[in-house]
């Protein structure tokens, strides 16, 4: 670091610290707590915000302003979540546990309202959550809000479904039956209804200043050479015009989703307050919607700049300063060069893993496990004190987001391969077992994503339509099998509820205006707790799937091999045969996974080398067994083995 920054960064601090007293008057203890913090991460959040907004004329006021909220944040934050902080700090990787299970869920599907959530709580303990996504439940504009991501006020719930209050009294229930609460933090774009906006439409100026808006279309133009549309069946480009205020605004998904304006650093502090306002409600991770495209720059497709990065880094400085139990889980949807850049322990702790998932897919499709395994090896290792959030289906599309090169590697022409897997998971490939539909399919760039339920793109649907047993039999052996891998790859396993019973795709959304455009309703249904009440009998599909994933997830727990840390892929030189080793807390666990509907063998000289054992126990046969003649695996049949000691 240069003299003179040593020196600025020393005397900002001192300034900000001396402005502090006034608001501390009498709370000398939270004083010292809050100065310490601010210590400790004083110099890498003023060095971010001094890159980011240290050419503005007003830059301390900024910076005054941004830690006096902090500290306002902090006074008020609720003791019961300083207890929680004090608990994390002792032990801040307790998201890596192999006790942990994530689940998200819609409250007007599940459960109507935030207050009944808390007649399902035995259900949570049932299928062992620690982990509670709740999907975006903010006020929202009436009719097309995006499920949610057009968010009116980050301060108030969706009057359908509850209040703030109602939040901050489940998170604290939540907390006590070990579940943290996650929520969503959209914080690229607000819905063109939030108070900044309508203030922006009024025509005053310094909230259209929260926006990227334009006069006319000479910078839209020279953006929108490079940019790509993220939703092209909704508009081409990326500006909607606005006729009341004669502008050009930047709307990067819908026209009612704003993007907002992090080049104005009134923008920054007020989203960080409005950050801070959620963790005092007792969330424990913030999913950070859509990071990639905060930043833009002319000249660039705007997306994953690195002042997104810095953005995010400042955030979590706060955090840390202020809620510091608060986590970041990074939604990037994006390329896996760039989504692993989001993950590090001063970014996103946490991150989705949309590589997993497409390649799950990819490979259930070609019974191959080739690109997986290339991918995993070269590509699932993370900074140690992140994790990986791994799922099958979210309340998005699957986009095939594997790199171009990784699938050249092994011989696949990426673009080809693309094309199949959409045709395969539409249904329209010949022999295919899924039940999908096509999202966002854009005609210029031949860019497509697939919607559908967990079990219709696994081929239940398709095996019920026929009344064909066999195919139902298949297909259940698939959801199963990709679960295992999902509980045991090294992660926080997340459950998309709904799937835990093989719901298939609903296509009543099809007469709903609102809905009919975005094929994605069709995996967002409503929870039939009726229908689920009366299944008692263990051989009805639903129960088989509610009870296989009950018992992997009671296995997943009790092995310390799958607490986070290092996965390592071997070759089992069978093309069908995904297997990997994890080695935790004294345990070692080789998981094999057959992705053929055809019985396949592990020879028994790869057994030997990457089982480094003779005999094994399976967890989830409950039996032994030796290398002696190899591993054979039945249609779609995994083990967690565990080597002998
Ligand atoms: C997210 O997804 C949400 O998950 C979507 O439900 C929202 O519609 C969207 O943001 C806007 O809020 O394009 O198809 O990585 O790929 O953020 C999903 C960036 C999406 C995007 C991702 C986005």
């Amino acid at each position: 670091m240069s003299e003179w920054l040593k020196i600025h960064t020393e005397r900002s601090l001192n300034r900000v610290l001396s402005r502090l007293e006034e608001l501390f008057s009498g709370n000398a203890e939270a004083f010292t707590i809050f100065e310490k913090r601010l210590k400790k991460e004083w110099k890498r959040l003023f060095n971010i915000l001094l890159n980011l907004y240290g050419s503005h004329y007003d830059f301390f006021y900024h910076l005054e302003m941004l830690i006096l909220s902090a500290a306002k944040s902090w006074i008020e934050r609720p003791s019961s979540l300083k207890e929680l902080d004090a608990i994390r700090e002792a032990d801040p990787l307790w998201f890596q546990s192999e006790k942990n299970i994530g689940a998200v869920l819609y409250v007007d599907l599940f459960s109507d309202s935030i207050s009944n959530l808390h007649e399902h709580i035995t259900y949570f303990r049932e299928l062992g959550l620690t982990y509670l996504h709740l999907m975006p439940l903010y006020l929202v504009p009436r009719g097309d809000n995006d499920g949610g991501y057009a968010v009116s006020s980050y301060r108030a719930v969706n009057p359908m479904i509850g209040t703030m209050d109602d939040i901050a009294e489940l998170s604290s229930i939540l907390r006590k039956e070990g579940i943290s609460l996650v929520l969503d933090f959209v914080i690229n774009h607000t819905s063109d209804e939030h108070e900044w906006a309508i203030k922006a439409k009024e025509g005053d100026i310094f909230y259209q200043e929260f926006y990227h808006i334009f006069p006319d279309r000479t910078l839209p133009d020279q953006y929108e050479n490079n940019l790509r549309d993220i939703f092209p069946s909704v508009r081409k480009g990326s500006f909607t015009w606005h006729e009341g205020i004669g502008k050009w605004v930047w709307t990067t998904f819908n026209s009612f989703q704003w993007d907002l304006n992090y080049f104005n650093p009134e923008v920054f502090r007020a989203m960080s307050e409005e950050l801070l306002f959620l963790a005092n409600r007792g969330v424990e991770v913030l999913r950070l919607d859509a990071v990639p495209f905060i930043w833009k720059r002319l000249g660039t497709n705007c997306e994953n700049q690195p002042e997104a990065h810095m953005i995010i880094q400042a955030y979590n400085a706060i955090a840390r300063i202020a809620a510091p139990s608060l986590l970041f889980k990074s939604e990037a949807i994006v390329h896996p060069d760039e989504v692993i850049k989001y993950i590090a322990p001063y970014e996103c702790q946490l991150s989705y893993n949309p590589l997993l998932m497409a390649l799950l897919w990819e490979s259930l499709a070609t019974r191959e496990v080739r690109l997986i395994e290339y991918a995993m090896r070269k590509r699932h290792r993370i900074p140690d004190e992140c994790s990986w959030v791994n799922y099958l289906r979210c309340h998005d599309d699957i986009g095939w987001t594997f790199d171009d090169e990784d699938a050249r590697h092994i011989n696949i022409d990426p673009i080809g391969h693309r094309k199949f897997l959409n045709d395969f998971y539409t249904g329209q490939f010949p022999g295919s077992f899924a039940r999908g539909l096509p999202f966002q399919f854009d005609p210029d760039s031949g860019d497509q994503r697939i919607s559908g339920t967990l079990a219709s793109l696994a081929g239940l649907e398709q095996g019920l339509q026929r009344k064909d047993p066999l195919l139902i039999e298949i297909a259940i052996k698939r959801i199963i099998m990709l679960r295992s891998i999902v509980l045991s790859i090294g992660g926080i396993p997340l459950i998309y509820l709904g799937e835990e019973w093989g719901i298939l795709n609903d296509y009543t959304y099809f007469s709903d205006s609102s809905k009919a455009k975005d094929s994605r309703w069709i995996h967002r249904t409503k929870t039939k707790w009726d229908d689920y009440s009366k299944i008692h009998d263990p051989a009805r599909i639903e129960m088989r799937i509610f009870n296989e994933l009950v018992r992997l997830i009671n296995i997943r727990k009790k092995l310390s091999a799958f607490q986070d840390g290092g996965m390592e892929i071997f070759s089992t030189e069978n093309p069908h045969l995904l297997g990997y080793v994890r080695q935790n807390g004294g345990q070692r666990v080789m998981v094999v996974s057959n992705f053929s509907e055809h019985p396949q063998t592990l020879s028994e000289n790869r057994f030997r080398m990457h089982g480094l054992g003779y005999s094994f126990y399976d967890h989830i046969t409950d039996k032994t067994y030796t290398a002696g003649q190899g591993l054979y695996l039945d249609s779609y049949q995994f083990f967690w083995l565990e080597t002998a000691k």
